[in-house]
């Protein structure tokens, strides 16, 4: 008996050795915040949207009023952005990429870090992208089907609404921020932010139909921190 459990003992101890590479050598300090953001009430249906232009490339898909997307099942929300306030730390220096597929923006809400984003247009039909920005010089710049890429500018933290004037359904946002500490939740209302630097935070979510909410999180190095809001209609 005894010795069953000096090499099981010791088993757990090999097998922990072994395991020890995987664990990620940067940011390794850092903890993670992760949950879920839930619609209050009764989930609205989500609203189809008919192509009243380019209806060839435009209706090849279904697409949606995507301002307010809540799971029926869980009452997740759907693109809701969640950052970490006064956070600092450095991105890994990717670039953000937006794409205008089958007319619509892809994805809905885009976090970047301050720099150039990359515009696609999939659709080889003329789009424009025309922000909304007010800390950082409005962009209204025609993209023609045969510009499959163009580069776009944000130096400034922001949340940019972003649209297209040959097409007015189209709609998103882009969320520029001078930190990495920002999630955006996924189908089922959920979000992860990892490798923040240790410390207690207040936690912003923010949905472009239910405003903001605010809850103070403690990030402990190694550790999950859960955290779960709830949105309502003002
Ligand atoms: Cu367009």
């Amino acid at each position: 008996m005894r010795k069953n459990m000096v090499i099981f003992v010791l088993g757990g101890f090999v097998l922990g050795l072994w395991a020890l590479p995987s664990v990620p050598a940067a940011g390794a300090a850092g903890g993670t915040i992760a949950g879920v953001v839930k619609y209050a009430g009764d989930p609205p249906a989500l609203k189809k949207i008919a192509p009243t232009k380019d209806k060839k490339v435009c209706g090849k898909a279904l697409i949606y009023d995507e301002s307010l997307v809540v799971d029926k099942a869980t009452k997740g929300i759907q693109w809701a952005v969640v950052s970490v306030q006064g956070a600092k730390g450095k991105w890994d220096g990717k670039g953000a990429t937006l794409d205008q597929n089958r007319c619509a923006f892809r994805p809905h809400v885009l976090v970047a870090p301050p720099g150039k984003i990359t515009i696609l247009n999939s659709d080889k039909i003329l789009h424009n992208f025309h922000s909304y920005s007010k800390k950082n010089p409005p962009i209204n710049r025609a993209q023609p089907g045969f510009r499959k890429k163009m580069k776009v500018e944000f130096k400034k933290g922001e949340l940019v609404k972003i649209a297209c004037d040959v097409h007015p359904w189209m709609a998103g946002w882009i969320v520029v921020t001078d930190h990495p500490y920002v999630g955006v939740t996924d189908e089922k209302g959920s979000f992860k932010i990892e490798n923040v630097p240790p410390g207690t935070y207040t936690l912003e979510v923010w949905q472009e139909t239910l405003g903001t909410s605010k809850k103070k999180v403690t990030v402990k190095a190694g550790e999950t921190v859960k955290v779960a809001f709830e949105l309502k209609k003002k």
